[in-house]
């Protein structure tokens, strides 16, 4: 089989993306614009919003759903909410949004190392990390991959230490039966374009507790419990009806997006499972996940080839791979010089995770493609290297322009 290497075109006329965007929800979306249009209420708690905020909750199996401008500020607010002070403990390995949003409120994210099987917080180095100044814990169920929920739990119980998981890839997932959403004292939801289920923009706050959904709710819509009282100091991270009518407009279909991604992640393990040194990472037993990405690893040892290397050849396919989330936020200029401690399961990860386009609207022929140019890749290694590897670049990471 050619290689782009070869002098032939790039296998895919027009970029493969991971996170290309859900689009098949156009028709309802319309008619429900048409009723927010006809009622001229376009934001500030409206119909749609409510009504999203409803299905979410039923959803997930909570009791409250608070709809919000995106998954950064639904952070933000689930912090204020739970008024963490101080240290906030996370993993390092999650989208840096994760990060700032405590920054950006003037906490201090303190990182800890990942489960090497799920990506998702090591519970005893959170337990390293717990100090008189820690008021917080903020596990992330990365890609799915659900968080060890009783063990973070009992360690969080006794201490006194709020939890807040990031479940922004999360909506729709499942762990032994049960759906991600009610665990911990809150958990948010990121709806960006590129999630299972999204609004363009939008984020949501999920809780069991009246009193921190009420808190929440107030602290969304500047703190008014009336046109003119205002009992706190809030911020404005409203979501508006168009996103609403959107994810409204795309809920009647999320069983139909999330079977095709999980049939879509199966038909990458399947095409990969005989490729040396590259393993399609799956979910833990028990979890049902959505699987919005495909992640793969990459030994370079056992594949002859480097991970970087490989995507710099994917890339010149239009296969817009990505190494979600490396190098890791504790390696980020705004964290790297107050962090401390080693991080190696992080750090691994780092180096070898690479994230395969993964959407509802990619078909079985070009999930084959990717699969035999990846085996290809492998099998001439030595070419592929000698294009895109080290050798053919002074710097060994390249930076890839969107
Ligand atoms: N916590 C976690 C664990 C998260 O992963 C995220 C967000 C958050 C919190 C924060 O939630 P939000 O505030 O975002 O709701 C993207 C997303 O912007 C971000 O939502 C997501 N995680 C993160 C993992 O990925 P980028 O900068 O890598 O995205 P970008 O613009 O490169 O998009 C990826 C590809 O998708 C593009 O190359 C092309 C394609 N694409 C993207 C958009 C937006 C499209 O085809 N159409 C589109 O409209 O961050």
């Amino acid at each position: 089989m050619s290689l782009v290497i070869d002098g032939r075109p790039p296998a895919f006329a027009s970029p493969l993306h991971v996170g290309h965007p859900w689009t098949g929800s156009r028709a309802r979306f319309d008619g429900i614009v048409d009723r927010v249009f006809r009622e001229a209420r376009f934001t500030n708690d409206g119909p749609c919003v409510r009504e999203f905020e409803s299905a979410i909750a039923a959803l997930h199996g909570t009791k409250h759903c608070i709809a919000l401008t995106n998954g950064t500020l639904a952070i933000q607010i689930a912090l204020k909410t739970l008024k963490a002070e101080g240290e906030v403990i996370m993993p390092s390995f999650t989208f840096v949004g994760t990060a700032h949003a405590a920054a950006w409120i003037g906490l201090r994210p303190v990182f800890c190392d990942i489960d090497p099987a799920t990506f998702t917080m090591d519970p005893e180095d959170l337990l390293r990390k717990i100090t008189p100044a820690t008021s917080c814990i903020l596990p992330v169920n990365v890609f799915g991959n659900v968080c060890d929920f009783g063990r973070i739990a009992e360690i969080a119980r006794p201490r006194g230490l709020r939890t807040l998981y990031d479940s922004a890839h999360c909506t729709g997932c499942a762990a032994h039966g049960v759906p991600v959403g009610g665990q911990g004292d809150l958990q948010i939801l990121s709806f960006h374009a590129t999630k299972t289920l999204h609004t363009f923009e939008g984020g949501a706050i999920l809780t069991n507790d009246d009193a921190l959904a009420d808190t929440a709710r107030l602290l969304r819509n500047y703190g008014f419990t009336g046109h003119e009282r205002v009992a706190c100091v809030g911020i404005n991270a409203k979501m508006h009806e168009i996103s609403a009518a959107y994810g409204l407009a795309c809920l009647p279909d999320l069983s139909f997006i999330a079977e095709r991604q999980r049939r879509n992640a199966l038909a990458y393990e399947h095409g990969l499972r005989d490729v040396p040194g590259i393993a399609v990472q799956t979910p833990p037993e028990g979890v049902d996940s959505t699987r919005h990405v495909a992640v793969l690893l990459v030994d370079e040892a056992m594949f002859g080839l480097s991970r970087d290397a490989m995507l710099e050849l994917l890339w010149a396919e239009n296969i817009r791979a990505r190494r979600y989330f490396a190098p890791g936020c504790h390696r980020l200029k705004p964290y790297a010089d107050t962090h401390r401690g080693a991080l190696p399961v992080t750090e691994r990860l780092a180096e070898t995770i690479l994230c395969l386009p993964n959407d509802a609207s990619l078909d079985a022929g070009s999930i084959a493609a990717v699969c035999e140019i990846i085996a290809e890749a492998g099998r001439r290694a030595d070419e592929v290297r000698m294009a895109f590897g080290p050798a053919a670049h002074e710097a060994p990471v390249p930076a890839l322009t969107r």
